[in-house]
C-alpha cells in the first residue's frame, strides 16, 4: 500500500508540454491513437458545447453551463475513470460523463427537457445523470455531492467492492460546508475516494483569489491529513496520468487525496450570464492563448501525428454526429403535462388528481395542452 501511494505521487507531474505543446517530460507509453483520442474527444466536447450554446442564442433550449476551456480537464478524468469507477459531479463534468457512456441521445435530450429526457423534464437543463455508467444526478447547491460521494465511497468500502469515487466540483465550492465535512470525513475513514477541484478561476463573479486565502487550493489537503497536488488543467496528459494514479491509490487503500486542476472558465458563468461586467479582457485573452484544443494540436502535428487538415475533418465529422441527434431530440414531443403530478405515489391522489385537472383547463384555454394531455376521471 504506502508502495502504490509512493509509486502515485511519482507518477504525477505539473505538466507535460509547454504552452507551444512541446513535450516536456517524457511521455506515458502509449500508443499514437491514444493522444489522437484525446484530442478528438477535446474537439467532440467543444463541438457539443458550441452547438448548445447557439441553440440557447437561438430559444430552443434553456440554459447552458458551459464547459469551453475545460475540455483537457474532461478528456483527461473521462480517460482515467474506469467504467467500475464513479464520477460525482458539478455543473460543467457533462462532457466526461459523455465520454464515459452517457448516450448523446439522453445528453441532448435533457438540455432540451423533452419526452425523451432519462429526468423526465424534472430538472432544469444541463443537468444530467446516467445509472449505467455511474454518473448520478446532480445538484445544482454547490458543494452537495461532495458529501454524497464520500458516504457512497465509504459504503463501497463497506461492501468489499473495489471502486473508486472520483467527487468533481469547482473553486467556489471549497467554501461549501460540504467539502469540509466530506474531506474531513474521507480521511479519518480512508475512504476510496478522489477530490478534483477543478479551479477554473471563478465562481460566477468571484474571482478565485477572493475565494480563499491558501496559496493553492491543493494545499487544503494537507489540512485533513491526505496528499494535495496541483496540475496544469489544461494538459490532458497531465490530468490523465495524475487522476490515474490517484485513483490507483485509493484503490489499494491507500485513501483520499485531493487533486487541483488549474485552467480557466472561458465563457459566463452560464448561458445567463454577462462575464464582461466582472471580468477583465485581458485575462480572457491570456486564457485564449492557453486554450488546450490548439495546444495539444500543435503537440500532435509536431509529432506527424495529425495535421491541420485531419483535425478539420474530425470537427466536420462530429458536427455531423451531433447535428443529426440534435435533428432528432427536436422533433420529440414534450413531456406530457400529467407526468408533473406522477411517480410520487403509486396512484394519484384525489387532491392532486383536481389540481392537475385545474391546470389542465388553463393549458387547454392558453393553447399550450399537448395532444395526449387529458384531464384525470375524478
Ligand atoms: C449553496 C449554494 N450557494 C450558492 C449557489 C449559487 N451558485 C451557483 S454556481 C456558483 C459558483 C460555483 O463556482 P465553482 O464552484 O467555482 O464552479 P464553476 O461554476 O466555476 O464550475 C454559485 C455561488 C448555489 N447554487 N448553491
Ligand atoms: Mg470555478
Amino acid at each position: 500500500m504506502a508502495s502504490t501511494a509512493a509509486k502515485a505521487a511519482a507518477q504525477i507531474r505539473e505538466r507535460y508540454l509547454t504552452w507551444e505543446g512541446a513535450p516536456i517530460a517524457d511521455l506515458p507509453d502509449r500508443p499514437k491513437e491514444w493522444f489522437i483520442d484525446l484530442y478528438s474527444s477535446m474537439r467532440y466536447l467543444r463541438c457539443v458545447d458550441e452547438r448548445m450554446l447557439k441553440l440557447q442564442r437561438a430559444g430552443r433550449i434553456g440554459f447552458v453551463g458551459s464547459m469551453l476551456g475545460s475540455e483537457a480537464v474532461l478528456v483527461g478524468a473521462a480517460r482515467a475513470i474506469s467504467s467500475d469507477d464513479w464520477l460525482w459531479s458539478g455543473l460543467r463534468e457533462g462532457g466526461a460523463a459523455l465520454l464515459r457512456g452517457l448516450p448523446l441521445s439522453e445528453y441532448i435530450a435533457q438540455m432540451y427537457c423533452n419526452s425523451l429526457d432519462t429526468a423526465k423534464g424534472r430538472q432544469m437543463c444541463n443537468h444530467f445523470q446516467h445509472k449505467g455508467s455511474h454518473y448520478p444526478s446532480w445538484s445544482s447547491v454547490i458543494g452537495t455531492q461532495i458529501p454524497h460521494g464520500v458516504g457512497a465511497a465509504h459504503a463501497a468500502k463497506l461492501r468489499g467492492l473495489k471502486e473508486v469515487h472520483t467527487i468533481f466540483f469547482g473553486d467556489g465550492a471549497t467554501s461549501s460546508n460540504g467539502f469540509h465535512s466530506g474531506m474531513n470525513f474521507a480521511a479519518v475513514w480512508k475512504s476510496p475516494c478522489v477530490f478534483v477541484c477543478v479551479n477554473n478561476g471563478w465562481a460566477i463573479s468571484v474571482p478565485a483569489r477572493a475565494q480563499t486565502a491558501s496559496g493553492s487550493y491543493a494545499q487544503k489537503a494537507l489540512a485533513y491529513g491526505m496528499p494535495g497536488h496541483q496540475v496544469d488543467g489544461n494538459d490532458p496528459i497531465a490530468v490523465h496520468e495524475a487522476l490515474t494514479a490517484l485513483i490507483e491509490r485509493a484503490r489499494s487503500g491507500a485513501g483520499p487525496a485531493l487533486l487541483e486542476l488549474v485552467t480557466y472558465r472561458m465563457m459566463g458563468h452560464s448561458s445567463s450570464d454577462d462575464p464582461t461586467k466582472y471580468r477583465d479582457q485581458k485575462e480572457v485573452d491570456l486564457w485564449t492563448g492557453r486554450d488546450p484544443l490548439p495546444r495539444f494540436a500543435r503537440f500532435l502535428d509536431q509529432k506527424g501525428w495529425l495535421d491541420g487538415a485531419a483535425a478539420e475533418r474530425l470537427e466536420a465529422e462530429h458536427n455531423r454526429t451531433i447535428d443529426a441527434e440534435i435533428h432528432v431530440q427536436e422533433a420529440a414531443a414534450p413531456m406530457p403535462l400529467r407526468s408533473l403530478v406522477e411517480d410520487v405515489y403509486a396512484e394519484v391522489p384525489l387532491h392532486l388528481r383536481k389540481q392537475y385537472n385545474d391546470f389542465h383547463r388553463i393549458a387547454e384555454r392558453l393553447g399550450q395542452a399537448q395532444p395526449g394531455d387529458g384531464a384525470f376521471p375524478l
